[in-house]
């Protein structure tokens, strides 16, 4: 079983909307939405705040590359138009690959460029990190440590206060 936790995040339009029709889109290999947080722009502070959320996903046989190719769907389908000028700039929806485990439960680590894992800048974000840990109190990014250490470490800790829950608001319909 390859597993992959993606990274999910929309500033612009419906962002519920975007982040729901990604999560339907998933079904075939969705375990686990987390909740949705409302969360201020990283990287790019002249944009709207963000709503982001984490999930879990498997599929048997799925190569990276693969859950990379999916990502990237959901991103055109969702009309994204990118930037090149704005790396961090706004967008309907992101779809990052944050970390993947392989057939023999071994995570992946790749530097290649197109599909750098685990995701380069994810121990960083509290936008990543604090939906991750409600899905996976003991998860681990690999390479960088526990969850609930990184997120009690600068930067993300600085962070956390502003990463605010949104109950009202959930991605799964099942
Ligand atoms: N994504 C970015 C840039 N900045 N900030 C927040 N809060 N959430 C994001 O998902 C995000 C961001 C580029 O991928
Ligand atoms: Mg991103
Ligand atoms: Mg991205």
């Amino acid at each position: 079983m390859s597993r992959a936790v993606l990274g999910l995040g929309s500033n612009l339009g419906d962002r519920l909307a975007h982040l729901r029709d990604a999560v339907a889109a998933l079904d075939d290999v969705l375990v686990l939405a987390s909740g949705v947080y409302e969360t201020p722009p990283w990287g790019d502070a002249e944009q709207p705040h963000y709503l982001n959320a984490v999930v879990l996903a498997v599929e048997p046989g799925a190569p990276p590359r693969r859950w990379l190719d999916r990502a990237q769907r959901l991103e055109t389908a969702a009309g994204r138009v990118r930037d090149r000028e704005r790396q961090f700039g706004p967008r309907t929806l992101d779809v990052d690959v944050i970390a993947v485990w392989d057939e023999q439960d071994e995570p992946v680590i790749s530097d290649n460029p197109e599909l750098t894992l685990p995701h380069p800048r994810a121990h960083l974000r509290a936008f990543v990190m604090r939906p991750w840990i409600d899905l996976q109190p003991y998860g681990e990014i690999p390479g960088q440590g526990w969850l609930t250490d990184l997120l009690q470490a600068e930067p993300a800790r600085a962070d956390v206060p502003d990463v605010r829950a949104r109950p009202d608001l959930t991605l799964e319909s099942r």
